[in-house]
């Protein structure tokens, strides 16, 4: 399986990496779904919606604040990087649609990257839409003292309020129920129409418009190739599902390309 992926992969003039929170497990980012995801084996609902956000920005801030914190300490891992290094080497297009909000592939150095959720470090006025990008993983402050380890419990979190409008900000990411941009969904539909082969790295595949991307590839013939340790609802869908971590096999199936370049 994994040799007729690495041909696959090796003859294509453009790639596309659809990724999901799996793909940064290996840095220590945790992931949304299943024991000791982000939500807890609770609904996303309580914690990424607007609804959610108009009842207890509090919570919600909280939340964010400490993934931000969580996501400063963390590196880019093999995969990210083997995605970053196929592209620079340039022997064929790499784009990469990311559901993460985490920033790794960028600081992987990957350059063609559509996030279809937004950024974790982009603070985005409720009112007027103003965006900014905040890097500080100590945004916002806290009521209380700071404390070194993300983990540990924290005062609560003085809610945002844009300097132009005086309206609560939010994080610049995209929530259930929200629609993702319209010039992301273009991008990612453009990059998808012309890959020769798709992959999808670490995720569930079930948030929607992102699980379904890669059927618009495999209605126009391109070959789908799924990263992931376990089962998901698209594994019996594509054409050939790996078994294993990111960081294992994204090495191994981008590498080639490299070492037969030169
Ligand atoms: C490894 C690994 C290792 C572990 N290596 N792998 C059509 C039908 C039904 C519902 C809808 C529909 N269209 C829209 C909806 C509603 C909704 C939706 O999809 N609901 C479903 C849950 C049913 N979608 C939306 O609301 C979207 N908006 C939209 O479509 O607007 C128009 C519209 C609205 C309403 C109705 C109809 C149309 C917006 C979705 C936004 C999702 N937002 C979040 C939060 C973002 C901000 C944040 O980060 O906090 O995005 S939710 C969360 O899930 C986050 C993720 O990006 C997303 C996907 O999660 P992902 O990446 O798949 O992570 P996990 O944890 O689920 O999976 C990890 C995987 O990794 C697992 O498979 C592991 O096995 C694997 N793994 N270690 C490789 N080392
Ligand atoms: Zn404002």
């Amino acid at each position: 399986m994994i040799e007729r992926a690495r041909a696959l992969v090796q003859q294509s003039r453009a790639i596309v990496a659809i990724t999901g929170a799996g793909i940064s497990a290996e840095s220590g980012v945790p992931t949304f779904r299943g024991e000791g995801g982000l939500f807890r084996g609770r609904d996303g609902r309580e914690l990424a919606t607007p609804e959610a956000f108009a009842e207890d920005p509090g919570l919600v801030w909280s939340f964010y604040r400490w993934r931000r914190r969580v996501v400063a300490r963390c590196e880019p891992n093999a995969a990210h990087l083997a995605l970053a290094e196929a592209e620079d080497a340039g022997r064929c297009e790499v784009t990469v649609i990311t559901q993460n909000v985490d920033g790794l592939h960028h600081r992987a150095g990957s350059r063609w990257i559509v996030a279809l959720h937004g950024d974790l470090f982009v603070i985005r006025c409720s009112g007027c839409g103003r965006e900014r990008h905040d890097p500080d993983p100590d945004w916002p402050p806290l009521e209380g003292r700071a404390s070194a380890d993300p983990d540990d419990p924290e005062g609560s979190v003085i809610l945002p309020r844009c300097e132009r409008c005086d309206a609560l900000e939010r994080p610049g990411v995209v929530w259930f129920g929200e629609s993702l941009g319209n010039r992301v969904l273009e991008d990612a539909w453009a990059a998808t129409k012309r890959a020769n082969v798709v992959l999808v790295v670490g995720t569930s595949a079930v948030v929607q418009p992102a699980a379904s991307i890669y059927r618009v590839a495999r209605a126009r013939g391109t070959t789908v190739i799924e990263v992931n340790p376990e089962s998901t609802p698209i594994s019996e869908d594509v054409d050939i599902s790996l078994r294993g971590t990111a960081g294992a096999i994204l090495p191994d199936l981008l590498g080639a390309r490299r070492s037969e370049g030169g």
